[in-house]
């Protein structure tokens, strides 16, 4: 594990981030988009990854037989990144020769970049519930370090609540995405727990947003290939091998359940959270499902 000190949460327009994912934000800002690019955003934990290898294996699949070794961090580019020793996202995306170009972004609405929405691309935004997310977050911020030190589960959960994790308040991040998908037509807004429930029938629903038409053999493929138990034992997408996590911690590919928030929120942590939840989603149409 590199052994790099935690970045540091900072106030950005609002929002707090870090280094890693501002210090390129002119270039982020002046990002000149393709009008076939496909943005796939999310909160963070949302089941990002997930949807980036679902969508590689729609479009690349067929030429990826040359490079299979490619994580699906450089299968899809996230647009903000700037981790160290790397180029930043948009770099590696400006050089992208393949069509269209698949991007990840864990920004909230208001910050991606005016030439997406300019070049009518399209977007697909997961969204989960915030329990699941909390949970997930809080072992997945244990157990790398690009990711400030989340400290104890209790004071955690706080933070969370109060929006102040890297990305900002997941309770603004859905409502403004949300939001901007009932003007925006080219945005398909998918739910984590549609997708465990039903991942034939929101493949079949991508599919026929992005207007592909793929065989009942190619689509068995690739719902055997994103299976969780599947995708667990893949390095292309397990993260295994990124040496800025520690799976001894927590492994990447953690549980990939609904509901798991059950195992970590005391009775009176459901209870607060269950009240702030309804303050803050208080003007949102928006519905989730803790279980199914
Ligand atoms: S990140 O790092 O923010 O981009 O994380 P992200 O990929 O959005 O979310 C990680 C969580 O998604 C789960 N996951 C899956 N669940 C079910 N099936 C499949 N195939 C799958 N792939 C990823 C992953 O396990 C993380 O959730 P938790 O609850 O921690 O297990």
């Amino acid at each position: 594990m590199d052994s790099r000190n935690r970045p540091e949460l900072f106030d950005f327009h609002g929002v707090p981030m870090t280094r890693e994912y501002t210090e390129n934000w002119v270039d982020v800002q002046n990002f000149k988009a393709r009008p076939d690019d496909i943005i796939i955003a999310s909160y963070p934990k949302s089941g990002n990854t997930w949807l980036s290898y679902i969508m590689d294996l729609l479009y690349n699949e067929e030429t990826r037989g040359r490079e299979k070794s490619l994580k699906i961090f450089q299968r899809v580019h996230m647009l903000e990144s700037t981790f160290h020793l790397l180029e930043p996202g948009t770099e590696m995306l400006n050089k992208l020769l393949i069509s269209p170009r698949l991007i990840k972004t864990h920004l909230p609405v208001h910050f991606l970049p005016k030439s997406f929405w300019d070049q009518n691309c399209r977007i697909i935004y997961v969204a989960r519930n915030a329990k699941d997310i909390v949970v997930s977050y809080f072992n997945f911020e244990r157990m790398t370090i690009l990711h400030p030190e989340p400290g104890d589960w209790s004071s955690y959960l706080h933070r969370f609540m109060e929006g102040k994790l890297l990305f900002g308040s997941w309770y603004d991040h859905v409502s403004g995405w949300w939001r901007r998908k009932q003007t925006y037509p080219h945005l398909h807004f998918m739910f984590y727990e549609d997708l465990i429930e039903d991942t034939k029938g929101e493949l079949d629903k991508l599919c026929s947003f992005l207007g592909l038409s793929p065989s009942d053999e190619d689509k068995e493929e690739i719902l055997h290939k994103v299976h969780f138990d599947e995708m667990k034992k893949n390095e292309v997408v397990n993260h295994a091998t990124v040496d800025t996590m520690d799976f001894k911690i927590s492994p990447f590919m953690r549980k990939g359940k609904v509901g798991d928030w059950k195992n970590h929120f005391t009775v009176a942590q459901n209870e607060e959270f269950d009240k702030v939840y309804k303050e803050k989603m208080k003007n949102s149409t928006l519905c989730f499902r803790t279980e199914i």
